[in-house]
């Protein structure tokens, strides 16, 4: 058994962060506005590349508080918090020595605010992960999924593998300590070989940490579920359920429908009944900070899961 499937068995709930330029973005594109999936704009927009990464010049999250986020995750009843490295956008929300369309280098921002995140974390005993899209990157030119900047005929995916996706793994399993799980999403690209050969060169790294069953080619850790999905029946084995607070993982201002934590504690229940655990999204604007609702609804389920929850 994986060592890392005692604490993801006995952890239940879950913290998911979408947080990259998207959330600079908050759902607008020009004069365009849209709902839902905000993390994906730059695709639906078909925002040139170049352009699309001059939202760095004005991505300056001073208002973000490692201490803040984790207190208020910790008083929330959350066991374990991923975060999004880098989305399909492309942008390193790290130091990546890969590439310079990363925070510190591109932004006004210049800091790091993945290691303060880390190390609050550990600190606050909550195991911390990295969401990174492993082949989905529109920034890059051989990078999967932009096909208006960069025609798919003539891109080689293994070159882009083996110069951004695979050294940033290596990066982000080497300069952040002990990580809980790496959740990958979105395979493609590479044969059921070379996933484990990829595989198989990052567990050198950390034995102890989780992949994500979106690795591909059934070489995952644990099971996760569809987007917004419980199984209708219990289920054996790790697995995880992973929602939206409102209807969108990446910010949006015009987003408001937020589930209150009467949704959210029947959401737990029905998650935590069947075996599995629930990992619930939170979507930080470009600021750094946390939708209102969020905080308050998630603090009301903290307090819920104190008096009632099984500890
Ligand atoms: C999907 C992604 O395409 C969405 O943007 C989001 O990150 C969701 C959790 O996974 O595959």
């Amino acid at each position: 058994l994986h060592p890392g499937l005692k604490w993801f068995g006995e952890a239940k709930f879950g913290l998911f962060i979408h947080w990259g330029l998207y959330s600079q973005l908050g759902g607008r594109w020009k004069d365009s506005s849209y709902y839902g999936s905000g993390e994906w704009i730059m695709n639906r927009a078909k925002a040139p590349a170049a352009e699309y990464a001059k939202v760095a010049q004005t991505f300056n999250p001073t208002g973000f508080s490692a201490e803040e986020w984790t207190e208020t995750a910790r008083e929330s009843g959350i066991k374990y918090m991923v975060i999004t490295a880098k989305h399909h956008e492309g942008f390193s929300m790290f130091d990546s020595k890969v590439t310079d369309f990363d925070i510190v280098d591109a932004s006004p921002y210049k800091k790091d605010p993945m290691k303060a995140l880390a190390a609050a974390c550990r600190d606050k005993g909550i195991q911390f992960g990295f969401y990174y899209s492993q082949f989905l990157d529109w920034h890059e030119p051989n990078g999967g999924g932009n096909n208006w900047d960069f025609k798919n005929k003539d891109k080689d995916y293994q070159q882009y593998y083996r110069t951004k996706s695979i050294p940033q793994l290596k990066e982000l399993l080497t300069n952040y300590g002990p990580l809980g799980l790496v959740w990958f999403d979105m395979p493609g690209g590479l044969t059921a070989d070379q996933t484990k050969q990829m595989i198989d060169s990052l567990r050198l790294l950390q034995p102890g940490c989780l992949f994500s069953s979106r690795v591909g080619h059934d070489l995952g850790d644990y099971r996760d579920f569809g987007d917004s999905e419980v199984p209708p029946v219990p289920i054996s084995g790790a697995w995880e359920s992973i929602y939206t607070h409102n209807d969108s993982w990446g910010y949006i201002r015009h987003d408001l429908n937020f589930k209150s934590p009467t949704e959210i504690i029947r959401l737990l229940g029905n998650v935590a009944s069947k075996g599995g655990n629930l990992m619930l999204n939170v979507g930080p604007d470009g600021n750094g900070k946390w939708p209102v609702y969020s905080v308050e609804y998630l603090k009301a389920t903290g307090k819920w899961l104190k008096i009632y929850g099984e500890s």
